[in-house]
């Protein structure tokens, strides 16, 4: 069994939940320009919630590449991903003052509280590194292809809402995630079908989580 590009097996193996979570109605509505902007507020108040919750996450991921990794650049990939996480709360912060959303009074919706529960069950010193930079991978690989995806050429993106695409979908981030796929895909070449038959189910479970957190996005509640 070849075990040299798992992520690409895995997704070749999962393209439907694939697409379904990087080409959702919320974000091709987006890319349209028909985006309810309540929508798009009530995704800028739960996401600042789960990004808020990424900080401990990516200092698990951080403290197992300490333990685990034979390879120091990762401790640096993932120490500038907790960086960018710096940013992003304090532009979410400003970009909710010019939307008008009080981020303190903001109720998480069950969809987030159950990612966020997610998250924390893969902060578990039980789950393997490989596992565990896997499912950062997914998190992140989803939100550069689905923001990107409304940069694109033909695009309709509202105006109002380029700098929020760009965010996640700038080249920059997008090398991030290819960095971040290197270093998942190194690491699931040394692991054991154990762990392997691990890490492709912590795969598919963010993917569920990322349409369930779309769809919590695009809902009338
Ligand atoms: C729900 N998934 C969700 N929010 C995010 N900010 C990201 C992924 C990317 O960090």
């Amino acid at each position: 069994e070849g075990k040299s590009e798992m992520i690409a097996t895995w997704l070749k193996k999962h393209r439907l939940i694939y697409t379904g979570a990087t080409r959702h109605p919320f974000i091709l509505n987006i890319r349209d320009g028909s985006i309810d902007l309540s929508s798009f507020r009530r995704w800028l108040a739960q996401d600042y919630i789960f990004v808020r919750a990424s900080v401990p996450f990516v200092a698990s991921i951080l403290l197992k590449a300490w333990k685990e990794s034979d390879d120091s650049s990762d401790m640096d990939l993932i120490l500038s991903g907790m960086a960018a996480l710096n940013d992003e709360i304090a532009w979410f912060k400003s970009e909710a003052s010019k939307w008008g959303v009080a981020l303190h009074s903001v109720v998480p919706h069950k969809a987030n509280l159950d990612y966020c529960r997610f998250l924390e069950s893969v902060m578990s010193p039980d789950i393997e590194y490989a596992v565990a930079i896997t499912a950062f991978w997914a998190i992140e690989a989803v939100y550069q292809e689905s923001f990107a995806h409304c940069l694109e050429d033909g695009s309709r993106t509202p105006e109002e809402l380029k700098e929020t695409c760009q965010r996640w979908g700038n080249t920059g981030f997008g090398q991030f995630c290819r960095s971040l796929r290197n270093i998942a895909n190194r690491h699931l070449e040394k692991a054991s079908d154990d762990v392997l038959s691990k890490a492709e189910v912590i795969l598919i479970r963010v993917l569920e989580h990322e349409v369930e957190f779309w769809n919590m996005c695009s809902g009338e509640i």
